[in-house]
């Protein structure tokens, strides 16, 4: 029998993969470079839908056409390796995927040079960690339009299901588009994993909350407009207790965060575009100055921490969830606000209600609140910003005050809060009327004599500024 799709790299992710194909009744020919890895595989996950090959060619040779082979090997050169392997063993109209985080600029490359061979490359953003490529994962695929139609049975068969039914994988754009959503993707997610971890300090440092008294609190705030992935997984983490202590697990993990590069690609990006992430970019020094373990035990005989404050009441609970929904909420309208940009600098064409309709389940920033970003870029002339959006503005404008609050409370306790302080500080620069740009071109034409504009006539103006205090 002739395979439907081969998934080359049966680490934890391609054999996720492979067996969740296969359980949707697909023929998977499964391929390693290490044959170790595959034998593994088929020992401890043995389907009757997974043929396993010990070499790539047999492998592809098993395929039907046109051939269908999605590597799941890790991002960087190993990928370019496998695809010069591919190249002699496929032909015109044969597809590739690229299942990993790639970077979005390696894509668009390998397209490229793949087109002129006949061959469609499609980079697949694939999110929801191992579980969720087991069991349905969120899938932004970006590609040739044509082509999708070959590969997308299988991929909209695999992807998880919104609570609409409808499956979490939709075409994105052409060549680099899919991982460049996916690079985003996870961008809001180091902003959102960041905030998560504010309101968690806030609640135990000032609230004096203990992490059974957090767990019940997000277990509440799960039950409302903060429902999502993330919240339901922190609240199981409060309860777990450690096996080697009587602590609480949380408390005996080393306070020091590691990044594998996604979140860091996301604001470098945004900075060439001219977009402000700033919530991105704040989560990703957060991790790197998390890491300063030796540098920050120092600083602390220095500068001591405050005593923690005794803030329990309901009152200040509800303030600190709002002020974390407010956040949220300016985290993901960074992230889409940088989508939008490169949609036209990429002439992808990005459709943000159906990219945030796929976040809706599977992936890791899964939440209930995509519905009402969906809704806000789907509708009839939608806003060119989610902030302008009705629903988001009355939002914010009966949650802004609470964040205000929670990050006046935390800078006075000498908490570190940089999330939620670039959130405020964002909405302010999004809604200022005063900017304070007006003396900064002064001071450039001042001393560069770069010019400026005026407030009442057009054209570009000069002052001699020297004149002025001699
Ligand atoms: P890894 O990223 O750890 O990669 C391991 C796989 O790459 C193995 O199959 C390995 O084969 C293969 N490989 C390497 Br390394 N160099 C190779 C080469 N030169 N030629 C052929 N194969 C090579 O695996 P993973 O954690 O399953 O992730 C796969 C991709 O999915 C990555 O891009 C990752 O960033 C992405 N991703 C991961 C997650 C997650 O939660 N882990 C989530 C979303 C996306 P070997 O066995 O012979 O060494």
């Amino acid at each position: 029998k002739q395979q439907d799709i081969a998934v080359i790299g049966l680490a934890v992710m391609g054999r996720s993969l492979a067996l969740n194909m296969a359980d949707h009744g697909f023929a998977v020919a499964a391929y390693n470079r290490s044959y170790a890895v595959s034998e593994q595989m088929a020992k401890n996950h043995p389907h009757p839908h997974i043929h396993i090959y010990k070499e790539l060619k047999d492998c592809v040779a098993a395929l039907k056409k046109p051939r269908k082979v999605m590597l799941m090997v890790k991002a960087g050169k190993a990928v370019d390796m496998v695809i010069e392997q591919l190249v002699d063993l496929l032909e015109e109209g044969d597809i590739i995927l690229d299942g990993g985080n790639s970077f979005f600029e390696d894509t668009i490359r390998r397209e490229q040079a793949l087109r002129k061979n006949g061959l469609h490359y499609f980079g697949v953003g694939v999110s929801g960690g191992e579980e969720g490529a087991r069991f349905g994962p969120s899938i932004m695929p970006g590609g040739n339009k044509q082509a999708y139609d070959k590969i997308r049975p299988i991929l909209e068969t695999i992807a998880a299901k919104a609570s609409d039914g409808k499956p979490c994988c939709t075409y994105i754009g052409e060549n680099g588009a899919g991982h460049y959503v996916k690079m985003v993707h996870n961008g809001i997610e180091y902003a959102d994993m960041q905030l998560i971890s504010e309101a968690y300090l806030q609640l135990k440092y000032i609230g004096g909350y203990t992490n059974t008294e957090i767990a019940k609190i997000f277990k509440e705030w799960n039950a409302g407009e903060l429902e999502s992935f993330l919240i339901r997984i922190t609240a199981d983490i409060f309860l777990a207790s450690d096996d080697r202590s009587s602590q609480d697990l949380l408390d005996v993990i080393a306070d020091s965060a590691a990044q594998k590069g996604t979140g860091r690609w996301t604001s470098i990006e945004a900075l060439k575009q001219g977009v402000d992430v700033s919530m991105i970019t704040a989560s990703c020094n957060a991790r790197v100055m998390s890491n300063l373990l030796a540098q920050r035990h120092q600083a602390q005989i220095l500068y001591p921490d405050r005593k923690p404050l005794q803030r329990k009441n309901d009152a200040f609970v509800e303030t600190v969830r709002q002020a974390l929904y407010a956040g949220k909420i300016l985290a993901y309208a960074q992230g889409f606000a940088l989508l939008a940009h490169a949609s036209s600098q990429y002439d992808w064409q990005l459709a943000l209600g159906e990219i945030a309709a796929i976040f809706r389940a599977g992936c890791i920033i899964q939440a209930r609140f995509l519905n009402d970003i969906q809704q806000a870029f789907t509708k009839e002339n939608p806003a060119s910003h989610l902030l302008f959006d009705p629903f988001f503005a009355k939002q914010l404008q009966t949650h802004q005050q609470a964040l205000r609050d929670m990050v006046a409370m935390s800078i006075t306790q000498g908490l570190a809060i940089p999330a939620m302080a670039n959130a405020v500080s964002y909405l302010d620069m999004f809604r200022s009327s005063h900017s304070g740009a007006n003396l900064i071109q002064a001071q450039r034409d001042y001393f560069g004599a770069h010019t400026f504009e005026r407030c009442d006539m057009s054209g570009s103006f000069h002052h001699e500024w020297r004149r002025d205090h001699e």
